[in-house]
């Protein structure tokens, strides 16, 4: 069989990391929106994207924000458009699907299990911060449960059902995979589902390769050809992760949602950046790179002309 193209992911600003923590981490509506296309040039097919308070770089779900960009987005790029349905430490189910329920992209995230969550440790290595609600977010975070009950899953994807998405459905951990096998039996997705097999999150699976293989066989168990996936290794195993991901045959994930950095201690200067590098590795090591028309086959999306925004 044809080996299939890699599908690169760029998650452009995420719900993690503050302003403080790096100049490139882009928060207004032009600087997610210029950050996407540069992404998409580089070679990401797919721009997941979350949206933030334009003044102070705070995480916001409210659908104005998301709004701002993507019809910017839209016109510039064919580029899939993937909308976060994580919200932030605050937020229920139903307003975290607010955006997807609005704007009915090709694609938003499914978070397939509640968890702690937590990015705590952050905090320690900055002594001042750009905006006041920065480090009380980070540092509350150890308090956090993200939660994604099976209700709030089946809750959420009734209500987006009728709108056709595939969801990137986020596993941090083994029971993810359970979880998500006991929702498609019961008729909540359908195939072929695209699993994110995420990896280095506080809170859930190691950065490891070996957990990689450990979480690849036993989905290659439950869902048969019935999936495809990707890897997201959260900061510095992105890249590492994202090679091993991408020689397995498998899709990957990067941005500066999931790591600030290009190299050990070096700050990114953009996702295109991080999108470039990774471009270069999959095509270096005998892979190529699927453009967003194929991304939509490989992953059975709707189609572009059928968003609402
Ligand atoms: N921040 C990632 C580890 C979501 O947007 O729904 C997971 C994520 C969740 O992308
Ligand atoms: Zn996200």
């Amino acid at each position: 069989m044809a080996r299939q193209k890699t599908v690169i992911t760029c998650a452009i600003t995420g719900a993690i990391h503050t302003p403080t923590m790096s100049d490139a981490l882009p928060y207004t509506a032009d600087d997610i929106a210029s950050q996407a296309l540069a992404a998409a040039e580089a070679g990401a097919s797919v721009l997941h994207l979350h949206a933030r308070n334009p003044e102070n770089g705070a995480v916001s779900i409210d659908p104005d924000n998301f709004a701002a960009f993507l019809p910017r987005i839209k016109q510039a790029t064919d580029a899939v458009v993937n909308l976060s349905t994580g919200g932030s430490l605050t937020n229920t189910i139903d307003e975290r699907i607010a955006p997807a329920l609005k704007f009915s992209p090709e694609m938003c995230s499914m978070n397939m299990g509640s968890m702690n969550f937590s990015f705590h440790p952050l905090a320690k290595r900055y002594d001042e911060f750009k905006f006041d609600w920065e480090k009380a977010y980070i540092e509350n975070s150890d308090t956090y449960i993200f939660r994604n009950t099976f209700a709030d899953i089946q809750n959420a994807a009734n209500q987006l059902a009728p709108h056709d998405i595939k969801f990137e459905h986020e596993c941090y951990d083994v029971g993810h995979l359970y979880n998500l096998k006991f929702c498609m039996d019961i008729g909540l997705f359908k195939a072929p589902i695209f699993i994110q097999f995420i990896f280095g999150i506080l809170g859930g699976i190691g950065p490891e390769v070996d957990n990689l293989i450990f979480m690849k066989r036993t989905a290659d168990r439950l869902f048969g050809d019935n999936y495809r996936w990707s890897v997201l290794g959260a900061g510095g195993s992105q890249m590492s992760l994202a090679t091993t991901a991408s020689q397995m045959g498998g899709n990957v994930r990067v941005g500066l949602e999931d790591s600030l950095f290009i190299s050990r201690g070096k700050l990114a200067e953009s996702n295109a950046q991080q999108v470039a590098k990774i471009r270069r590795i999959v095509e270096d090591l005998g892979c190529e790179v699927a453009s967003p028309d194929e991304a939509r086959e490989i992953l059975a999306l709707k189609g572009g002309d059928r968003v609402n925004f």
